[in-house]
C-alpha cells in the first residue's frame, strides 16, 4: 500500500504530458474543433492568485469533459503584459518593468502550468514582445486607413495618479479603474477608435449572441440608445439680432409645454453668442473651475451650481421665454450639450431650479394621488397646464406633442447613444507605440492619407520598436500629458514616408485593451505565417502582405481560420462587461467590414464565473488574506486545490475558500486514492455482487450534465456520494462491478483531477487482469465519457415512508413499483405494524414509490 505523493505524481505526468505532447492540436486536421478559450491573466504583481487558478482550472475541467465527449479541444494561454497594471506593478516596487516583465512571465507560466491544465505551450501569446504587438500596430494603421482611427483634440479623462489619459470605459463611478484617483478632464490631442459607428449592431446582435445575460444588459446599458428629438429653440439675446437656435435634446416630449429654463454645458460650442456682455466675466470663470471638476463631482453632486448668460430662449410649443443657464450638470458630449429644464418632473432640473429660484411648472399630475408639489414627479401621469393635449394619457401626448411640432419643424426626431468613441491614446512607457508619424511639411499642405486629417505610418517597418530605456527614472509618467518617448530623441525623429522630410514619431502608446481586443484570433498562427491571423489577404489592396504570402498559404490560413473561430466558448469575469468584451465585438466587425475574416461576433458564447472569497471575506492584500496558490499547491496538490475549488460553489457563483475545507477535501482524497490502491495491489475482497448498480449509472448520468453545465460542485458532491455507497457495499461487489465501478470513477475524476486520474489509470493498468474492461491504455484524457446503460437507472429497491395518521411513523424499503397490498404484505412483518397497531387500520392511503398512510380509531 502506498500513500498518495501528490508531488511526485504531478510533476511526473506534467513532464510526461509535455513529451508526448498531448495537449498540441493539429490546428489544421483535426474534425471537431473546440476553442475553449479563458481571459489571459495580466500579471500586475509577482504571481498568480488563487482566484486565477480557481477560473482557469474550472475553465479547464470543462475543457477536459468536452474532450472526452468527442471535441478536439484547444486551450491557449497567454499573457496581456503591457498596460499600466503592470507598469504600476513594476513601479511600485521600482524596478523596471522590461526586468518585472521576465520574472513574471517565467512564474505566471510555471503557475499555470504546475495548476494542470491542458495548455498548449507552443502557442502563447505575449502582447508584449515584438511579434505580437507589430501587429496590433498593423490593426492600428489598418483602423487609420479606414477611417476608424483619428486624432482629435477633445477633452478627455485624465488620471491624476496613473498621469495618463483613460477612456470611459476605465472610469467606474468618476473614479479610475485601476488606482481609484478621482478623475479630472484634460484637453489634448488623442487617437480614438470609432466604436460610435457601431452601436447599433452592437446592440442588435446581443439579440442572438448566446451570452451571459448580465453581461449583456450592462452592454446594452452602456450603448444607451434613446431615441428622442432635438427641440429647436428660438435665441434672444438682448444684445444681439443674430438669428440665432438652440436645440435640446429630450425623450420626454410630453413635458415640452413646461420648461422654465434652458441649460447648457460650460464646453456649449457656441456658448459665445448666449452670454451678454454683462455676464461674461461670471461664465468665463464658471467655465474654468468647472473644466477642474471630476466628471463624478458634476454629474451626482446634489448641490447644483451654474451661472445666468443674459439670453432667453423661446419654447416652439407656446412661445414661452425661458432664461438660458451655464450648468455643469450638463454633459457636453452627450445629445447637444444643452437640456430644457423641467424642474416638475426631472429631479435634476428641480434641484437646480430650487437653487436659482426658479418657476417650476408641472404637465403631468398621477393617476390616483395628488401632485405633491416641492419635489420633481418622476412616474406617469395624465397631461396637465398643457393646452389642447390636457387629459391625455402621458405617452399618447408624448407622440402628438413631438408631431405637432415636427410639422411645423420645430422638431427633428433623433436617436441618441451613450456609448463614446474609443480614446486609445496612452501617455506611458509600456505599451505598443502608435505606429504613426506626424509631418509639418505634409500636414501644412493638409497632404495626408486622409485630406481630412494628415498622419501617416511606417507600413513595411513594422514593428515600431518600444525603444529600450534602462533607466528607470526615464520612464515614469511625469504627468505633462506626453509619454515618456517623447524624451527619447532617436526614436522621435523620422523621416515623413510621404515626402521625405523631417518628421515626428507619435509618442502615445495605445491602451492595452487594443491588445486584448483581439489576442484569441492570433493563438492559433504563428510568426512563421507572416499574418496575424487567418484570412482575406490578398483581396486587400495595399496589403502588408501581397510581396510575402502565396495563394496558397492564405487558403490554408483561411481554412485554419475557419475551423477555430467563431470562438466556441469564452469564459471570464462579468467585470469585463463593457471593456475587453464590447472592444472585442467591435474589432472582430470592423475586421470584417474590412473583409479580412468572415464572421462578426468573436465568441459564439460567453460564461461569466463567480468569485471566491476567503473565510466570508474579499480577498485583498490590505486585509492580508490573500491566498497563495504555491503553498497551498506545495501542501495539497494542485489536483486537491482543484477538487476544492470546484467543490466550493457553482461555477458562475463562485464560493468561499476555507482552510478547513481544503483539509477536508484532501482527506476525502486520500480516501480514494486508498480505495484505487486496494484494487492496484490486489488486495480487495470480492462478493457474490450487488443486485442493483443504478447508484453507478445515475452518477455517471447526472456528473456528465453538471461538467456539461459547469455546475461544477454538485458533480463533485454526487462523485462523493458514490465512493459512499461504494465504501458501504464493499465486499459485496463481484469482481466485474468494482471494475465498472472504478473505471467510471476514475473517467469522472479526470476533468478535475487531471494527474491523480493519469497516475490511477496507469497503476491500475498495471494489473493486467484478464477481466479487464479497459480497451485502451493511452492518457486517460483520450479516453471517452463513461457511458450509463440507461435500463439500469431505475432502482429496483426504493425507500418509502410509512405514515400513521399523517405522521411519520417509519420507513421500508419495497421493490420499486410494488403494488399496495404487496406494501402492506411487507409491513406485516415490521416492528411497527404491531407498536401502531396497524391491524386497526380502516383505510390506507398509498402514493406509490413515496408513503403509505394508515388511518386508524
Ligand atoms: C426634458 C425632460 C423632462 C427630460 C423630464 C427628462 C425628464 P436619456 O434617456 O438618458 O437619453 N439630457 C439630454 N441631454 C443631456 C445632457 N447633455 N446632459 C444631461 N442631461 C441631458 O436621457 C434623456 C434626457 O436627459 C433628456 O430628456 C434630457 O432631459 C436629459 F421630465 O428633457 B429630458
Ligand atoms: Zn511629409
Amino acid at each position: 500500500m502506498s500513500d498518495f505523493d501528490h508531488k511526485k505524481i504531478e510533476e511526473k505526468w506534467r513532464n510526461k504530458w509535455a513529451e508526448s505532447k498531448i495537449n498540441q492540436k493539429d490546428m489544421d486536421t483535426v474534425e471537431k474543433p473546440f476553442t475553449n478559450l479563458m481571459m489571459f491573466p495580466y500579471p500586475s504583481a509577482e504571481g498568480l492568485h488563487i482566484g486565477s487558478v480557481y477560473t482557469f482550472s474550472g475553465v479547464d475541467t470543462f475543457g477536459r469533459f468536452q474532450q472526452m465527449k468527442g471535441n478536439d479541444v484547444f486551450e491557449p494561454i497567454g499573457l496581456d503584459g503591457f498596460g499600466i497594471h503592470s507598469e504600476n506593478y513594476a513601479i511600485k516596487i521600482g524596478e523596471h518593468i522590461g526586468d518585472v516583465s521576465k520574472r513574471t512571465e517565467k512564474h505566471f507560466y510555471e503557475q499555470l502550468d504546475n495548476t494542470g491544465n491542458m495548455f498548449d505551450w507552443t502557442r502563447t501569446v505575449e502582447t508584449y514582445k515584438p511579434e505580437y504587438y507589430k501587429w496590433t500596430q498593423w490593426l492600428f494603421i489598418q483602423f487609420f486607413k479606414k477611417g476608424l482611427a483619428y486624432r482629435k483634440k477633445s477633452l478627455v479623462n485624465w488620471c491624476p495618479g496613473c498621469k495618463t489619459v483613460l477612456s470611459d470605459e476605465q472610469v467606474i463611478d468618476g473614479k479610475c479603474e485601476r488606482s481609484g484617483d478621482e478623475v479630472t478632464q484634460k484637453d489634448l490631442d488623442q487617437w480614438f477608435f470609432k466604436i460610435t459607428d457601431y452601436s447599433e449592431r452592437l446592440l442588435n446582435n446581443l439579440e442572438w449572441i448566446d451570452w451571459d445575460n448580465d453581461v449583456k444588459i450592462g452592454q446594452k446599458n452602456w450603448i444607451g440608445k434613446s431615441v428622442g428629438a432635438e427641440i429647436i429653440w428660438k435665441l434672444r439675446n438682448p444684445e444681439s439680432n443674430e438669428d440665432f437656435k438652440i436645440n435640446t435634446f429630450t425623450t420626454r416630449f410630453d413635458t415640452i409645454p413646461g420648461p422654465t429654463f434652458l441649460v447648457v454645458a460650460p464646453e456649449y460650442q457656441d456658448i459665445d453668442k448666449l452670454v451678454t456682455s454683462d455676464n461674461k466675466n461670471q461664465v468665463d470663470e464658471y467655465i474654468k473651475e468647472s473644466t477642474n471638476k471630476s466628471d463624478l463631482e458634476r454629474q451626482v453632486g446634489k448641490d447644483k451650481t451654474g451661472v445666468f448668460t443674459g439670453s432667453y430662449a423661446i419654447n416652439p410649443y407656446n412661445n414661452d421665454e425661458v432664461p438660458i443657464y451655464v450648468a455643469d450638470y450638463v454633459i457636453a458630449g452627450y445629445g447637444t450639450g444643452a437640456v430644457m429644464g423641467m424642474p416638475g418632473h426631472d429631479q435634476r432640473d428641480h434641484e437646480f431650479a430650487v437653487k436659482f429660484d426658479l418657476p417650476i411648472k408641472y404637465t403631468l399630475k398621477p393617476k390616483d394621488e395628488e401632485l405633491s408639489e416641492g419635489e420633481a414627479y418622476e412616474g406617469e401621469g395624465y397631461e396637465i397646464n398643457s393646452g389642447e393635449f390636457d387629459g391625455l394619457w402621458w405617452a399618447d401626448a408624448r407622440d402628438k406633442i413631438l408631431e405637432k411640432l415636427v410639422n411645423e419643424g420645430s422638431a427633428i426626431k433623433k436617436t441618441n447613444y451613450k456609448l463614446r468613441d474609443w480614446c486609445v491614446s496612452r501617455q506611458r512607457y509600456w505599451g505598443p507605440p502608435i505606429p504613426m508619424i506626424h509631418c509639418d511639411h505634409c500636414e501644412s499642405k493638409g497632404d495626408g492619407y486622409h485630406k481630412h486629417m494628415p498622419g501617416w505610418w511606417t507600413d513595411e517597418n513594422l514593428p515600431v520598436l518600444l525603444p529600450q530605456i534602462p533607466e528607470f527614472e526615464r520612464i515614469l509618467p511625469d504627468g505633462s500629458g506626453k509619454g515618456p518617448l517623447e524624451k527619447v530623441d532617436e526614436f522621435v525623429h523620422t523621416t515623413c514616408p510621404n515626402c521625405g522630410s523631417d518628421a515626428r514619431r507619435e509618442t502615445d502608446v495605445s491602451d492595452p485593451f487594443v491588445d486584448s481586443s483581439w489576442y484569441f484570433l492570433r493563438y492559433p498562427f504563428t510568426e512563421n505565417e507572416k499574418v496575424p491571423f487567418g484570412g482575406n489577404f490578398l483581396d486587400n489592396p495595399k496589403s502588408f502582405f501581397k510581396p510575402d504570402i502565396t495563394k496558397e498559404e492564405e487558403d490554408s490560413l483561411k481554412l485554419r481560420m475557419k475551423k477555430w473561430f467563431p470562438v466556441s466558448w469564452y469564459i471570464g469575469g462579468k467585470e469585463h462587461t463593457v471593456l475587453h468584451l464590447l472592444y472585442a465585438r467591435f474589432i472582430t466587425m470592423a475586421l470584417k467590414d474590412m473583409d479580412y475574416i468572415d464572421f462578426e461576433e468573436p465568441f459564439t458564447k460567453f460564461y461569466g464565473h463567480g468569485l471566491i472569497t476567503k473565510d466570508g471575506a474579499k480577498m485583498s492584500k490590505s486585509k492580508g488574506n490573500v491566498i497563495n496558490p504555491d503553498e497551498y499547491f506545495e501542501e495539497f496538490g494542485a489536483d486537491s486545490v482543484r477538487l476544492y475549488l470546484r467543490f466550493i460553489g457553482s461555477f458562475d457563483q463562485g464560493g468561499d475558500w476555507r482552510d478547513t475545507g481544503m483539509k477536508g477535501m484532501r482527506k476525502f482524497i486520500n480516501k480514494l486514492w486508498d480505495i484505487f490502491d486496494q484494487f492496484a495491489s490486489q488486495h480487495i475482497v470480492y462478493g457474490s455482487g450487488v443486485d442493483n448498480m443504478s447508484k453507478l449509472h445515475k452518477t455517471i448520468k447526472n456528473v456528465g450534465e453538471d461538467l456539461d453545465s459547469l455546475k461544477f460542485n454538485t458533480a463533485v458532491a454526487k462523485i462523493m456520494e458514490l465512493v459512499n455507497w461504494y465504501k458501504e457495499n464493499e465486499g459485496h461487489f463481484d469482481k466485474k462491478q468494482v471494475l465498472e465501478i472504478l473505471k467510471s470513477l476514475v473517467l469522472m475524476l479526470a476533468p478535475m483531477m487531471p494527474h491523480f486520474a493519469e497516475e490511477i489509470w496507469e497503476s491500475i493498468h498495471k494489473t493486467e487482469d484478464p477481466n479487464w474492461l479497459w480497451t485502451n491504455s493511452n492518457s486517460v484524457h483520450l479516453q471517452k465519457w463513461p457511458e450509463f446503460d440507461e435500463s439500469q437507472l431505475i432502482e429496483t429497491q426504493i425507500n418509502i415512508v410509512i405514515q400513521v395518521n399523517g405522521k411519520v411513523r417509519g420507513k421500508i424499503e419495497i421493490p420499486n413499483g410494488a403494488s399496495q397490498e404487496e406494501v402492506i404484505e411487507r409491513i406485516k412483518l415490521n416492528e411497527v405494524y404491531d407498536r401502531y397497531e396497524l391491524k386497526n387500520s380502516f383505510k390506507e392511503i398509498y402514493i406509490p414509490n413515496k408513503l403509505i398512510n394508515f388511518i386508524v380509531k
